[in-house]
């Protein structure tokens, strides 16, 4: 049976492969999701018959475009803008939008690909899509961010709006870029609308979206160890990244009595053995979202250890949240976790293990929470931003928080009902995959050829 199921996983991959040549990050986001899936689909044979693998591996549509701009000097720049439309089936478009210069388009069709099975996850009526551009925001000054995002939206207000498509965001956009981006969209259409989330408070925001994410990653970490009846106190946290998602990941995991010890950027990491506190959390958000410095600067501060070049992976910890990027634990990254006594992995990144070390995350049977599960309080809660915005009507901090920590636990409850495996073992790999499959996978066959 294993044999059949690699041999159809296989052809299924090459074709893949053939029609998306040189996008790297999306083979690996489908392979993960079709390993999953095609059990399940044999014993689900309408699913085969509706060709919904092939169907849902497809975006709907992929739109790209120049966006030209005028740096400080006055000299042109010229980028390249996506979004890719992956899948409306249960609701709006929805994800966030990615400025960094490794942006290309395979990298966004992993990221729509994974968001289409998380938006479903979150319970809420939201499809799948993401985007971004090539732009580096960082050393830009605020004219040229605000140029280049004016830029952006120009070409991107002719295919998004509040029941469409609604973007947010993620690497390298955060509040600033978002004001710019809603400022561009109420000009050219001239409507006051929800079209983006991660909004400012005071234009429409949601109360704990900036939160959300990190937030999330924890709670979810800690249904992960309420199943080995274990808590979060006294637990020692390795984080990587520093921005939104790290930053948030930190201040829950202090408020639950961890300790999170590290944070990196991509020019290397912090240990700080006694904790990142509260205070030093405070100094943290200050470098990193008004100063917009470098992680370094914390250890010339605290007078810790400073690892240029390298991961916080090799660090003793109970909790690992990979909070930057994809692919950034490897196999051996991830032998030394578990090596050095790692019992939790909650991906606050996206795709942040690379297949090699999910493998060996599964094989020694750790609690490990794949990004589409364990990040989705960040797109759940935009979800409550969108709902505010319909409703005309803001909720508070304290009914944000409970409504996101619910999504949570069901989101946890969905992996154990689809991936506890025959030992008792929880694979949350394939509990996310097919928990989030099926509501997407029955509404396209409710919709007819669409
Ligand atoms: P930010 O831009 O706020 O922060 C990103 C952090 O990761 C920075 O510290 C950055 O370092 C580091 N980083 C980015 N790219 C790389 C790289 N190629 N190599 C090493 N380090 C890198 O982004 P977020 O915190 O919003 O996003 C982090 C991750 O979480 C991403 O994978 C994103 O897709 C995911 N995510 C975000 C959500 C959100 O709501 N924001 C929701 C769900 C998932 P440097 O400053 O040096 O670039
Ligand atoms: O990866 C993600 O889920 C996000 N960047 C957040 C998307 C959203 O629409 O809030």
């Amino acid at each position: 049976m294993a044999n059949i199921l690699d041999v159809k996983i296989n052809d299924f991959m090459a074709k893949v492969i053939a029609k998306n040549p040189g996008e790297t990050e999306f083979h690996q986001a489908v392979k993960e999701v079709v390993e999953s899936l095609l059990p399940f689909i044999e014993e689900n044979p309408k699913y085969r018959h509706a060709k919904i693998l092939e169907r849902i591996t497809e975006p709907e549509r992929v739109i790209m475009f120049r966006v030209p701009w005028l740096d400080d000097k006055g000299e042109i720049q010229v980028n390249r803008g996506f979004r890719i439309e992956m899948n409306s089936a249960i609701g709006p478009y929805k994800g966030g939008l990615r400025f960094h210069p490794t942006v290309n388009l395979g990298i966004l069709k992993f990221l729509a690909f994974e968001q289409v099975f998380k938006n479903s996850l979150t319970t809420l009526p939201m499809g799948g899509g993401k985007g971004g551009s090539d732009f580096d925001p960082k050393a830009k000054s605020d004219n040229e961010v605000m140029r280049f995002c004016q830029s952006f939206m120009t070409e991107l207000s002719r295919h998004i709006g509040q029941d469409t498509d609604v973007p947010a965001g993620d690497i390298g956009v955060g509040g600033r870029e978002i004001g710019y981006m809603f400022g561009q969209y109420k000009r050219i259409r001239n409507e006051f609308t929800g079209v983006l989330t991660g909004k400012g408070l005071e234009w429409g925001g949601s109360l704990i979206r900036p939160e959300a994410t990190g937030y999330g990653a924890v709670y979810f970490a800690e249904e992960m160890l309420k199943t080995k009846n274990e808590s979060m106190k006294g637990k020692i946290a390795t984080v990587s990244g520093s921005g939104n998602v790290a930053q948030y990941t930190v201040e829950k995991l202090l408020q639950l009595g961890a300790k999170p010890v590290t944070l990196s950027d991509s020019e290397g990491f912090i240990y700080d053995p006694d904790g990142i506190d509260t205070e030093k959390l405070q100094y943290v958000m200050h470098l990193k979202n008004i100063k917009r410095g470098r992680i370094k600067e914390y250890a010339d501060k605290y007078k810790v250890k400073y690892v240029e070049g390298q991961r916080p992976w090799s660090v003793k910890c109970d909790l690992a949240f990979p909070s930057a990027t994809q692919n950034e634990i490897n196999e051996d990254d991830a032998r030394e976790l578990v090596k050095n006594g790692c019992k939790v992995v909650s991906e606050g990144a996206n795709m942040p293990s690379t297949p090699e070390a999910v493998e060996v995350f599964l094989s020694e049977k750790i609690l490990y929470g794949p990004g589409k599960a364990a990040n989705a309080g960040g797109v759940a809660t935009s979800g409550l931003e969108m709902t505010q915005n319909s409703m005309r009507l803001p909720w508070s901090r304290e009914e944000v928080d409970s409504k996101l920590h619910q999504i949570m636990i069901n989101i946890h409850a969905t992996c154990v009902k689809y991936g506890t495996d025959s030992s008792g073992y929880i694979n949350y790999v394939n509990g996310a995959n097919i928990g989030g499959f099926i509501k997407v996978a029955d509404a396209m066959i409710a919709q007819g050829l669409v």
